[in-house]
């Protein structure tokens, strides 16, 4: 199985990555949009792993917001994304959920924790203004749990399916 841990968008929340996403496709930005039920944020990033990790996510015990910021690139990983404001119990929750891998002996992407959620996969600006042209609206939603997320190459392209939530540990 190929895995990552995650936050899934609300249904309000999801229309409005959804919404911001076909404002930056409106104003000219080329690429490959992904499709709104694939809209995540990732905590960690494990990959390859032959088992269902489920029991390793940590609860949320005192649920907090998170809130949409300027969307940006990652020039090196060719993503468009939306900005996700930082905040001390988003970064902690993403330490949470790394320590508890790392004590669990499950090995996980160490990047620096920069939250955002993809939009657009290798995007083309038809000029480098074009982001700060789009206005977009600071939503906010509230973050009760943490997920498990398969990663299946189908056909159609890439399908991310939530298959643990931190609520369902036993
Ligand atoms: P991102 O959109 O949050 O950057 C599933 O592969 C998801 O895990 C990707 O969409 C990507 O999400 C994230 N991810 C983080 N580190 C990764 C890595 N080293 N390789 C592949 N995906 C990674």
């Amino acid at each position: 199985m190929r895995l990552f841990i995650g936050l899934e968008p609300t249904a309000e929340f999801r229309q409005s990555l959804a919404e911001l996403q076909a404002q930056l496709l409106r104003a000219g930005i080329q690429g490959r949009p992904l499709a709104p039920s694939n809209f995540h944020l990732t905590l960690a990033f494990i990959g390859q792993w032959p088992e269902d990790v489920t029991a390793f996510l940590p609860a949320v015990s005192r649920p907090f917001s998170i809130t949409l910021s300027q969307p940006g690139i990652f020039q090196e990983a060719k993503v468009l994304y939306a900005g996700v404001q930082p905040s001390e119990e988003l970064a902690s929750l993403a330490e949470q959920v790394r320590r508890n891998l790392d004590h669990a002996g499950i090995p996980c992407d160490r990047q620096p924790f920069c939250p955002h959620i993809t939009l657009i996969r290798k995007p083309l600006l038809p000029c480098a203004s074009v982001l700060t042209s789009i206005p977009f609206s600071p939503v906010s939603m509230t973050v009760r749990e943490v997920c498990l997320y398969s990663s299946v190459h189908e056909r159609t392209g890439m399908v991310y399916t939530v298959i643990g939530r931190s609520g369902e540990r036993g």
